[in-house]
């Protein structure tokens, strides 16, 4: 808390959002009964995880909180498999491919991670997941289990192809197919769950293409933000189709003398991504149960948030830029509805008209891609 209100000194506005936000998130917010303790321990697991997210989920409505909690975790769990390097290609693909059959196996747990893979506990007591997860009901669990397939599945592809495995992410349309396996499909997923719970119209688990592009549009921002994180560990997210056009090896844009080429490169990037934000307001525009709204929400003004930190921002080479918590407060205490979010969106899209220049190679485009989430109108 204090160093985020030091961050936050020359935006005051953002010192009393902190301080909102602190004085809203004291006050329990659901309290489970001490004997159900599997799914005592599945809240505690994700709220290990990601503190700020983990709090919006437990906002969801009862019909929901649960089944968004479990699917939350499963698809941890699978992302726990697929980053673990230290895992041997024969028995990694199995583990994928059936992890969709592996969450109905009652006592079914997983100790032979790494001892640094990050969330390496959850696989050694996924007992309490499978365990809640045999508690939900059966639609949600077919929901559940049918992503974790194509998920695993996806996952399996990726992790034995040599190309991949060699240089990276090749072509664009492998890009929006990596990330559709690992956030597009998410989306497929939540919006099956919220039309099951009945919270939403049956309608919305129809709009596949829609809630892919929400999962890619987080997706996208991610990668693009963790450049240095993922390249430290050889992960090379960036398609080679847009980095090959300024460099030779996506370590070069780090040299001296290649700022230019980086900032450019970064442009194309972000000019990527941006082009799924009118889609996501479009998804969000659909939504009707406000704690599903928020939920949807919050994530997307982050990413966009970032996309703007991140547009000209040479650090992204050499460190890990994020958004302040002053900043990330203010933003979801104004998820409310679908005219703040516009808005936010807007808003976001001028601070990168702002710090766009003509001799961007992408500088017509970006003006375009903004000028199109300016002149949405949500109706
Ligand atoms: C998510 C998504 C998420 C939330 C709501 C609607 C979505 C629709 C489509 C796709 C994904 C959707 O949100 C989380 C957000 C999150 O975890 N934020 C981190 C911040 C950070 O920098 O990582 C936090 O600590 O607050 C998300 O990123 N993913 C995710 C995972 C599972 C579920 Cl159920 C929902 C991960 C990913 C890869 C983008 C899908």
């Amino acid at each position: 808390m204090a160093t985020s209100l030091f961050q936050s000194i020359f935006h005051p506005s953002e010192i009393v959002a902190l301080i909102q936000y602190k004085f809203l998130k004291s006050s329990p917010i659901h309290v489970i009964p001490p004997e159900q303790k599997a799914k005592i321990r599945c809240y505690e697991f994700l709220n290990k995880t990601s503190r700020s997210f983990a709090a919006v989920i437990q906002e969801l409505d009862d019909e929901i909180r649960d089944a968004v909690c479990i699917f939350y975790l499963v698809l941890r769990g699978l992302d726990t498999i697929e980053d673990d390097m230290s895992i041997p290609i024969e028995k990694k693909e199995p583990l994928l491919r059936d992890f969709h059959k592996t969450i109905y196996k009652k006592g079914w747990t997983f100790d032979e991670n790494g001892p640094d893979e990050k969330d390496r506990q959850l696989l050694v007591e996924f007992d309490v997941v499978i365990e809640e997860f045999l508690g939900l009901r059966k639609k949600f669990q077919n929901v559940i289990a049918d992503i974790a397939d194509k998920m695993g599945n996806g996952m399996a592809d990726y992790a034995k192809d040599a190309a991949y495995n060699k240089y990276g992410v090749m072509t664009n349309k492998d890009f929006d197919l990596y990330c559709h396996y690992v956030a597009g499909l998410v989306g497929i997923g939540l919006s099956s769950l919220f039309s099951t719970s009945g919270l939403e119209k049956p309608e919305l688990a129809k709009e596949t293409e829609l809630s892919n592009l929400m999962g890619l549009f987080l997706q996208k921002t991610n990668i693009i933000r963790d450049y240095l994180e993922d390249l430290l560990v050889n992960r090379r997210f960036w398609p080679k189709e847009i980095w090959t056009k300024y460099v030779d090896d996506l370590a070069d844009f780090r040299k001296p003398g290649y700022e230019k080429k980086a900032v450019d490169c970064l442009s194309t990037m972000i000019l990527n991504a941006l082009q799924h934000a009118p889609e996501c307001l479009t998804y969000m525009n659909k939504i009707q149960n406000k704690s599903i709204f928020s939920f949807c929400a919050i994530p997307q003004v982050m990413a966009i948030a970032t996309l703007a930190l991140l547009f000209k921002n040479y650090n992204v080479y050499h460190s890990v830029v994020k958004i302040r918590k002053g900043e990330t407060v203010k933003l979801i205490l104004k998820c409310t509805n679908i005219y703040e979010v516009a808005n936010i969106f807007r808003y976001y899209s001028k601070v990168i008209i702002q710090k766009n220049d003509s001799k961007d190679p992408n500088f017509m485009k970006i003006s375009v891609a903004c000028g199109k989430v300016n002149l949405l109108h949500i109706i």
